[in-house]
């Protein structure tokens, strides 16, 4: 990010599936990089206030008004959060309407982060889809982005973002292939997603399967920051939003209330760490719906300091930690009390839009724009303490969580059949 203008492009494309939301990240959206006070912390907004100002001018068929009623409601859904501390503002209008005439200059204005004059938060209104087109982008695809502006990197805060919004979808057009049209319920469930990444949240994988076809049960675990927009219910946040907003600004009741998880994914040496796999803790009680997902290694660099991203891909990437023990480090938490099983699978990599680039999930989809395939003989496996040869894929351990209970013993997945030790990422070895 250094000092000026990063934009990261949230497009949301309409698919058999459903939208896709696109972003950048999974877990937190950025993690600091080796130069910070603390590597491999989550960045965030310093503070519990996060001040925004809005934009002039309607936003397709909305009003200017129902436009920030909108953007408003958006915002309370994550402040409504009682484990977390943070809180909107709304600080008025920005000095203008931004169209896509100006929106050049306001960008570069945007971007001069020694300005204090700009607000810490911008949320532009799109009319009609003029500005998107402007910036380069699909109108008909993109409904709208988040970016981060300004940073502090030594600290890991965010300083300066902004949102924009694409009106051309909610306009009043029916919908169809060359006028692509959500409901405005789908536009506030998009709205809530993209300030969750404005708030610091990256993608979630959470019943992957709901990225083509899954149970109405299955659809209902979906969480806000699923990289594609498949049910209305997105727009309520569940257990894993709840853990990952609640962890970027924990309230104090947050850690004594919850219960934590931590461990490592390695391979079957039990010793050789594996990034880049979906960990998730599902609650016994409501397997589908109360779940928490961390990608292993999400701390950790996916460049240069990298010992296992394939050759030729060891590029220096600004973000994450060079600490060599997170390589495989997992951490769920925000559990409700309860017993959870804990599974590890791939992310998703196949399909029309796999969760990469900007519908990335975890450091290596992000910035290297592939998932790694489970290694091993399981698609699916779980933790299962202590591992025996025996165990199949389906061999498990439950742990308990109580109220401020952290376990991190016991809790090192070993990966089923990946041979005594396995170097993924050179052949021959
Ligand atoms: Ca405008
Ligand atoms: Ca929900
Ligand atoms: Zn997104």
């Amino acid at each position: 990010m250094k000092s000026c203008a990063r934009t990261i492009c949230c497009s949301i494309a309409m698919l058999a599936a459903g939208m896709l939301f696109s972003a950048f990240a999974g877990g937190p959206y950025y993690v600091t990089g080796p130069g910070a006070a603390v590597p491999g912390e989550a960045y965030r907004w310093s503070g519990s206030l996060l001040r925004y100002k809005t934009d002039l001018g309607n936003l397709g068929r909305l009003t200017n008004a129902e436009a920030d009623a909108m953007v408003s409601a958006a915002f309370q859904v994550w402040e409504d959060v009682d484990t977390a501390s943070i809180g909107f503002q709304h600080d008025g209008k920005l000095s203008g309407d931004v169209t896509a005439d100006n929106i050049l200059g306001f960008q570069n204005a945007l971007g001069m982060c020694s300005d204090p004059s700009q607000p810490s938060g911008s949320i532009v209104y799109d009319l009609d889809g003029s500005i998107i087109e402007a910036l380069g982008m699909d109108k008909n695809s993109v409904l709208g982005f988040t970016g981060v502006v300004c940073t502090d990197d030594r600290l890991g805060t965010y300083t300066r973002g902004w949102a924009v919004m694409n009106g051309r979808f909610i306009d009043g057009t029916p919908d169809s292939a060359g006028h692509r049209s959500v409901t405005l319920d789908e536009f506030h469930g998009a709205f809530v997603h993209e300030f969750g990444h404005l708030l610091g949240l990256g993608h979630s994988q959470i019943n992957v399967e709901c990225a083509t076809e899954c149970s109405a049960e299955d659809l209902s675990g979906v969480p806000t920051m699923f990289p594609f927009l498949v049910s209305p219910g997105q727009a309520t946040l569940n257990a894993d939003d709840i853990s990952m907003v609640s962890s970027l600004y924990p309230e104090a009741s947050f850690h004594s209330s919850r219960g934590r998880i931590q461990g490592r994914v390695v391979f079957s040496d039990g010793v050789t760490p594996a990034q880049g796999y979906n960990v998730i803790a599902r609650n016994t009680a409501d397997p589908r719906v109360i779940a928490v997902s961390s990608v292993s290694g999400y701390r950790f660099t996916a460049g240069a300091g990298n010992p296992l991203v394939p050759f030729g891909m060891d590029t220096s990437f600004f973000y994450g930690s060079h600490d060599q023990n997170l390589i495989g480090f997992y951490d769920l938490p925000g559990l409700p009390p309860g017993t959870y099983t804990v599974e590890v699978e791939a992310i998703l990599n196949s399909g029309s839009v796999p969760f990469v680039y900007n519908s990335g999930v975890g450091p290596i989809g992000d910035y290297l724009g592939f998932q790694y395939k489970m290694p091993g003989s399981c698609e699916l496996q779980y933790l299962h303490h202590p591992p025996r040869s025996t165990d199949d894929c389906g061999t498990r351990t439950t742990v308990s969580v109580g109220a401020g209970q952290v376990v991190s013993t016991g809790t090192d997945i070993v990966l089923i059949g990946t041979g005594p030790r396995y170097d993924a990422w050179e052949s021959g070895e």
